[in-house]
């Protein structure tokens, strides 16, 4: 018998196919709009890789904000509020306090979030029963992307060889992992880092790439992986190797070298006798009583 977490890391190729076949364009952040994404946890780490691929698309400024975090004076045209429970206190307590625009992403159409946005775009077949998300945050991102005129032709294929390719030993097995992104991929490595210590209390970290000489490699040993998602920057590769550590390459597309992070997340848990299903200290949604 296989996790929820194994099953649902699994269908992302499909849930890809199926949310770049039905992207409700009319509900999205409009073209030229000023817009901040927000979100917790998993969901600030995709407002921010949404956020830098929005303005690198030209469709405005983007910036992202964990929701506890957002500016209270800045001025926006819309706010982009991502929870895949539809309930986590953060979000809703920003939603309920400012006059802007907002639109939101949600998994799940029985949950406060839908009267909190003023629009909503309901992503249920990509809800999950695991405690830690996979499949919703990847789908969400796929939707945004598509949203954007991008093309996944390349990416579905990318996450049909990740959910199959065998694990390398070497990363199930590793003491610490750094993972590295540039641009639109820096929200994708936090989100790797974050999955492995959810799923596996593993210890990481996660740094834009440019910024990991500029102090991080001071971790990289042997026995470690400097895990990069995207292109790495010329020379990158020597350094890390030079201390002994493994660099971690394979030019997939960032998301679907997530979904890799994601098995090895699964196999170090089992490894360490921890079920994914029950991650420690974790619950679905994180609810604040007042
Ligand atoms: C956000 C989140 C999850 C995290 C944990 C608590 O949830 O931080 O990313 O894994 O389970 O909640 P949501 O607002 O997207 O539902």
């Amino acid at each position: 018998m296989t996790t929820h977490t194994e099953d649902e890391i699994a269908s992302q190729p499909a849930c890809w196919r199926r949310a770049v076949e039905s992207v409700p364009t009319g509900s999205l952040p409009r073209e030229g709009e000023r817009v901040a994404v927000v979100g917790c946890g998993t969901s600030w780490f995709i407002a921010m890789a949404y956020a830098a691929l929005r303005e690198r698309a030209g469709h405005g400024e983007t910036d992202a904000f964990a929701a506890s975090e957002f500016p209270a004076g800045r001025r926006y045209d819309r706010v982009l509020a991502l929870s895949r429970s539809g309930t986590t206190t953060e979000v809703l307590e920003l939603l309920s306090r400012i006059t802007t625009k907002s639109t939101a992403i949600t998994a799940d159409p029985k949950t406060p979030i839908m009267t909190a946005a003023g629009e909503v775009i309901v992503l249920d077949y990509a809800d999950e029963r695991s405690v830690v998300q996979t499949r919703f945050a990847t789908t969400q991102l796929a939707m945004l992307r598509a949203g954007l005129g991008e093309d996944l032709t390349r990416a579905i294929a990318d996450a049909e060889e990740a959910v199959a390719a065998p694990l390398p030993r070497k990363l199930v097995e590793a003491e610490q992992f750094s993972f590295l992104g540039t641009g639109w991929s820096v929200g994708l490595a936090q989100e790797a880092a974050l999955k492995m210590r959810e799923a596996s209390r593993s210890w990481t970290e996660a740094y834009p790439a440019m910024e990991y000489r500029h102090g991080p490699i001071s971790i990289a040993a042997p026995g470690r992986v400097t895990w990069m998602l995207g292109a790495a920057p010329d020379g990158l590769r020597t350094q890390v190797e030079e201390t002994g550590a493994t660099f971690h390459e394979t030019g997939l597309d960032p998301m679907a070298e997530l979904i890799r992070a994601q098995r090895v997340a699964v196999a170090r848990a089992f490894a360490r006798g921890l079920n994914p299903d029950e991650p420690v200290h974790l619950t679905r949604s994180v609810i604040l009583s007042s």
